[in-house]
């Protein structure tokens, strides 16, 4: 029988606006516009009321007791893991160790393995594109190890210059550290690309996918990624919450980053013993209640359909790019094409990028202005700052036209 391509439904950003408490804020009488959505989204209730749930019926620590809250606690959390891990598709749940933020997540790998593994003359290949967080973790091991940051670029459209990757990977290379998704350009990276360069020469391979776990589906085992970060409170879950996701073999081998309480198997005086993989890299009391509402997070986004989120974005991506192209005092920074997620990065010509976000803020509308964490990026783009719009499944072309109606009156007062 044939097989007929079924097109994807389109989600419907109003009836999702319902599942978020903080729709109801105005902000000086205005509506909230949240186009802020690359630093932290928002919170569905269910997630609000999964920790609040924790704490009134569950709260314990895991690991540590016998008793049946201990227990519950401990089973809520390891399920959080499991979660997790389907939702990338790890093999292992094993594999999925939760942190405090991607960054966190980076300066783990950058510590348990790459001071360990690292020697002078070793070299680490990131690109131009990186968030700090990418970047400064090296920049440590440059300094401390003595190994070599070699930087990719990027051409006038914001895209990667793969070309260049030849002449970058060589058998000195140890570490491919790359973004999925700039937080700035918007730029969707084609990382399966880079990832097989660097398997010809043997490299492991870090995927940032703070940008595009909450927004593309993403997949490690198809990947072939070694290692791959992200931020749980970028997609729907509490801040406080990111994780890593490390291929077993290697992070069975590397040294833990944190030591003392849970993370060990064995104590004496002399020395110590580690405990099964991820518990070895969560030492201490973790953030339990932030961990369980990652998992809701997680079945919130598979409820919606991460791909139909994708789409909505795209089509919220595209409708603001064709409207803001109708002024010429907008200049306007990334490719055009659909390898993008839902970020817009612009200046107002003649007006001071602080002073646009304060126009907006004034109206309800919520974006970020600055170096958005990428000074390198920035200074590459010819500029310091910039205003940055984001999206996500809950922002309307509705909320995009008052924006845009926003633009022009900053225009016009300066
Ligand atoms: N970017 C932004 O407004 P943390 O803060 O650790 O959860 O995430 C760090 C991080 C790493 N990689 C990328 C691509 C990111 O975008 C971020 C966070 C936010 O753009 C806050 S600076």
């Amino acid at each position: 029988m044939e097989k007929h391509k079924v097109a994807l439904e389109s989600l419907d950003p109003y009836r999702i606006r319902n599942d978020f408490p903080i729709f109801e804020r105005k902000i000086r009488g205005k509506p909230l516009i949240y186009f802020d959505n690359a630093a932290t989204s928002q919170k569905p209730k269910s997630i609000i009321e999964v920790e609040k749930r924790f704490y009134e019926e569950t709260n314990a620590n895991i690991h540590r007791a016998v008793h049946t809250l201990s227990y519950e606690s401990t089973v809520l959390y390891e399920e959080s893991h499991k979660k997790v891990a389907n939702f990338i598709g790890a093999k292992n749940w094993r594999e999925i160790i939760f942190t405090r933020n991607a960054t966190e997540s980076i300066n783990l790998v950058a510590y348990g393995w790459g001071l360990h593994n690292l020697r002078k003359g070793d070299e680490v290949l990131i690109t131009i594109m990186e968030h700090h967080s990418n970047i400064v973790p090296w920049q440590m091991l440059r300094d401390q190890k003595g190994i070599t940051l070699k930087i990719l670029d990027i051409d006038d459209e914001g895209r990667l210059k793969l070309d260049e990757l030849p002449r970058l990977i060589s058998e000195r290379t140890k570490l491919v550290s790359v973004i999925h998704a700039s937080n700035v350009l918007g730029t969707v990276n084609p990382v399966r690309h880079v990832i097989n360069e660097a398997k010809k020469v043997g490299a492991l391979v870090l995927v940032d996918a703070a940008q595009s776990i909450p927004h593309i589906p993403v997949n490690v085992t198809e990947l072939g990624c070694d290692f791959l970060v992200a931020s749980g409170h970028k997609m729907l879950g509490p801040t406080g919450t990111g994780f890593l996701y490390g291929r077993y073999e290697i992070l069975n081998e590397m040294e833990p980053f944190l030591y003392g309480g849970d993370m060990i198997e064995t104590v004496t005086i002399e020395k110590s013993t580690w405990n099964e993989l991820p518990w070895k890299y969560e030492a201490g009391t973790p953030n339990i209640a932030g961990g369980i509402g990652l998992g809701a997070a997680v079945d919130y986004l598979n409820r919606i359909g991460v791909e139909k989120i994708f789409k909505h974005e795209r089509e919220i991506v595209g409708y603001s790019l064709e409207r803001m192209s109708d002024f010429p005092w907008i200049e306007l920074y990334g490719p055009r094409g659909n390898d993008r997620v839902g970020v817009v990065l612009f200046n107002i010509s003649g007006v001071h990028p602080h002073d646009v976000a304060g126009i907006l803020d004034e109206e309800g509308i919520a974006v970020r202005s600055g170096h958005h964490c990428a000074q390198p990026l920035m200074r590459r783009l010819g500029m310091d700052i910039a205003v940055r719009a984001s999206f996500y499944l809950y922002n309307t072309k509705e909320e995009v036209d008052k924006f845009v109606e926003v633009l022009r009156e900053v225009r016009r007062l300066f």
